[in-house]
């Protein structure tokens, strides 16, 4: 017998309203238990709720017949009152009334398993409520209606499209199975090779939007890279001293630039140092450049190219800071900004700058982007199983279909058409309960 469950989902604490969630085959028994009665599907009906005697609340009942919900199973919302003493008093009959609390994700996934949406729209539920940016939330709507699984689907299609070519030619083998299968399933392979290799490179782009674009501060000790990094978050965040080797950890903000999260990074200047603590910063400095999706090069008049130019990238720019010194850098071969925390000078050229970058890189009108590691590691897994395919289609068919069979299942993963179990359990735990 499935539990009927129920969950606050609006935010906890004192509100105008508090919505209580339930869903299962006990609902209609326990709307009838509270006094809610004669409540037509769909229709918001005012009732007064009580239990053993006790008044609850006068609430706004919603209820929702199986498969017509959000769940697929009957259920219903309660609005009541948002005040803490009304939801404990709801919660409390409702257990007493064999309701359980729902876990993390437990409605999305009992959404998923009555087939009211793929795993990629279940991700897509999560992705909308985090949303903290237009990107991140146009990004996750988008999924949610299903573009991102119906561009899945038709790499699965393309695939055993290719399989059945593949196994009709194994099935009736003549001395010519290797080139009647290089012309017809051939072509198919190759379109479908480089249809995923587009996905998996700007597969980054929708896993930037999602989890923010990572731009990281390098350059020498003292080059004003912490003054910078405040300057941009407008706080006093990092501590800055006119001492060399200031900073030591990597600190971490995350902002919205132009509509879009960007996770910025100070870090230790980069120098050779005999100080372990000192040295384990330049190390972590060192690392963050190489992941970053953009460098700022800061550097102050004077500096030398140093250890920085070394992760400097084509496209990444140099800040020149402590303009009000009067003194200016040698331009190099990168693009420059000056600018002046002191005086504030040029601040917002390189907030600009970096908003056009963000467009530039994240935005684009092949929307849906792969938005999570978990899909691009499956999409990498069925490129490499087609491109095995592709080169056995001339020598050993039978092997192409073994290897076809593998992309496929490695697609389907993505949109939980099969190998559910063992990724239920990562998808669903970093949802929030109640939904
Ligand atoms: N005149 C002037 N001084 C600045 C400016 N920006 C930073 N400074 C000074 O330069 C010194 C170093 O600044 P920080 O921001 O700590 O430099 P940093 O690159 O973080 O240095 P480390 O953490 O040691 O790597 C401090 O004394 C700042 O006050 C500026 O725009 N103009
Ligand atoms: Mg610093």
């Amino acid at each position: 017998m499935i539990d009927t469950i129920f969950a606050l989902a609006t935010p906890p604490g004192r509100g105008a309203i508090a919505v209580l969630r339930l869903s299962g085959p006990g609902v209609e028994a326990a709307l009838t238990a509270l006094g809610a009665t004669r409540l037509k599907p769909r229709m918001a009906s005012v009732r007064d709720l009580s239990h053993v005697g006790e008044h609850i609340d006068q609430a706004l009942v919603l209820r929702f017949a199986a498969p017509n919900s959000y769940t697929g199973e009957d259920a219903a919302e309660l609005h009541l009152h948002g005040g803490r003493a009304v939801v404990e008093a709801a919660s409390r009959a409702l257990i007493a009334l064999g309701l359980r609390p729902a876990d993390p994700g437990e409605f999305t996934r009992r959404a998923f398993q009555n087939g009211r949406m793929d795993l990629a729209q279940a991700e897509a539920v999560a992705d909308l409520i985090d949303a903290e940016t237009s990107a991140q939330a146009k990004q996750a709507l988008g999924q949610l209606d299903g573009k991102l699984s119906e561009t899945y689907a038709g790499f699965r299609r393309d695939l055993l499209h290719a399989l059945a070519l593949v196994e009709a030619e194994i099935d009736f083998p003549d001395e010519e199975v290797p080139d009647n299968l290089a012309r017809t399933a051939g072509p198919v392979l190759d379109r479908l090779g480089a249809d995923l290799r587009r996905a998996v490179d700007t597969g980054r782009r929708g896993e930037r939007v999602r989890d923010g674009y990572r731009i990281v501060l390098i350059g020498e000790t003292n080059a004003g890279k912490s003054s910078l990094f405040n300057a941009l978050v407008a706080r006093e965040a990092a501590i800055v001293t006119p001492i060399a080797g200031t900073t030591r950890d990597v600190l971490d903000a995350n902002l919205v630039i132009g509509g879009y999260a960007v996770t910025l990074s100070d870090t230790a200047g980069l120098r050779d140092s005999d100080d372990p603590v000192e040295a384990e910063g330049v190390r972590r400095a060192r690392l963050r450049a190489e992941q970053a999706d953009l460098r700022l090069w800061v550097r102050a008049p004077g500096d030398p190219a140093g250890v920085a130019a070394a992760y400097v990238e084509d496209g990444d720019l140099v800040v020149a800071t402590k303009s009000d010194l009067g003194v200016s850098l040698a331009r190099g071969g990168h693009e420059t900004l000056a600018v002046s925390t002191t005086t504030g000078d040029g601040l917002a050229e390189v907030r600009d700058w970096i908003a056009a970058r963000l467009a530039k890189d994240l935005s684009g009108a092949d929307f849906p982007a792969v938005t999570q590691e978990r899909h691009r590691l499956r999409l990498l897994e069925a490129l490499e199983s087609v491109d095995a395919a592709r080169k056995a289609l001339d020598v050993a068919p039978e092997m192409a279909g073994d290897d076809l069979r593998r992309a496929a299942d490695a697609l389907a993963r993505v949109t939980g058409a099969i190998g559910v179990e063992d990724i239920l359990g990562e998808v669903f735990s970093t949802f929030c309960i109640g939904k």
